[in-house]
């Protein structure tokens, strides 16, 4: 053999070596799977987090998200058999219904498998949360009371007559997060200055656009007095829903001041031609409720690490019709 084949036999036996070992290792390394389930997939929000999960599933390394839509208990329960199948080791949830919290964790301690909630925590049977179960959620009074303050300056800034404004606020406190959220926001405008009195609150039967425009709908009704309407909401979705109302009953889009929370799922109505009431949306960050979590979870898998049980998420940004795609493009999303 000369000098050149020679080379070229010992380069053609290290590659095989170095192919057999990457084989190898690749066997020895399993990935990790891990759940992320959310109530309303739908909704951006719960789209931005499932991206940020794998993102951080990506950086992670050997890391596979199983992501699943929950709407209901039955698809909860049924989710989380599913997972312990397929050898998840632990799960991410918002779950659709916090009293299912004492049922999700029956579950999973029978499968041995970690969870962590994100943005809607858990009650217990009586209705307490359980905050033995790690939570990752946005600072939900702050928020609201963000939320409040920036109608009431919006307010001033039309130099409406507050006399002949009222406050509509569309409620849902069975979810903890959105209780405290809405409970923020009036509490900002009272302080402000608004009167308590022309505040109207309408639970809404469902956190969707179609639940809260029958909220807003029964209480524009009973107050034909009212000329200009400020809408505190839980989320976007929530604000829309009373937005579209007000369109409905005649109200023009410069008697009207929402802003939503979320951000996320505002871009549509933000990116309308025609300005309506919905000027802008408090952007959390659901890409770190997303990346955050993750990263959580797989440290309790892997390396024991247990979460925090308390992660709250604040500073959010205030997207408007000029601002909203810079601000969206700085964050990643
Ligand atoms: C709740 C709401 C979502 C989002 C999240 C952070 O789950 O339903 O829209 O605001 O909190």
């Amino acid at each position: 053999m000369n000098k050149r084949n020679f080379l070229k036999s010992l380069i053609a036996v290290s590659v095989l070596v170095t192919t057999g070992s990457i084989s190898i290792s690749s066997q020895a390394a399993e990935t990790t799977k891990l759940g992320f389930l959310v109530k309303q997939p739908e909704e951006p929000w719960f789209q931005t987090e499932w991206a940020f999960a794998d993102k951080a599933a990506k950086d992670l390394g050997d890391v596979q998200i199983i992501k699943m839509a929950i709407p209901d208990g039955e698809k909860t329960l049924n989710a989380i058999d599913n997972l312990a199948a397929s050898g998840a080791k632990g799960f991410v949830i918002c779950t659709p219904d916090p009293k299912l919290g004492p049922a999700i964790m029956a579950k999973a301690r029978s499968y041995d498998l970690k969870v962590i909630t994100v943005d809607d925590q858990f009650l217990n049977a009586a209705g307490e949360p359980m905050s033995n179960v790690p939570i990752i959620m946005m600072a939900a009074t702050e928020i609201g009371e963000r939320q409040g303050f920036e109608l009431y300056k919006e307010m001033q800034k039309r130099g409406w007559n507050v006399n002949e404004t009222a406050v509509l606020a569309i409620t849902a406190d069975e979810l903890d997060t959105a209780r405290r959220r809405t409970d923020g926001a009036i509490s900002a405008l009272i302080k402000a200055g608004f009167p308590e009195k022309q505040i109207y609150k309408s639970p809404t039967k469902s956190n969707d656009i179609p639940g809260a425009l029958d909220a807003a709908n029964a209480m524009l009704v009973q107050h034909p007095e009212v000329k200009n309407w400020l809408i505190v909401g839980m989320n976007d979705n929530t604000v829309l829903g009373g937005i579209r109302a007000t369109e409905g009953q005649g109200f023009k889009a410069e008697n009207v001041v929402g802003i939503g929370i979320n951000g996320t799922d505002a871009v549509s109505e933000l990116s309308k031609p025609k300005m309506t009431g919905f000027i802008g949306s408090l952007l959390p960050s659901p890409d770190v409720h997303g990346y955050r979590s993750t990263e959580m979870l797989y440290k309790w898998v892997k390396e024991g690490v247990e979460p925090p049980k308390y992660t709250p998420i604040g500073d959010p940004v205030l997207l408007t019709r000029e601002n909203f795609k810079l601000e969206l493009e700085k964050k990643g999303l």
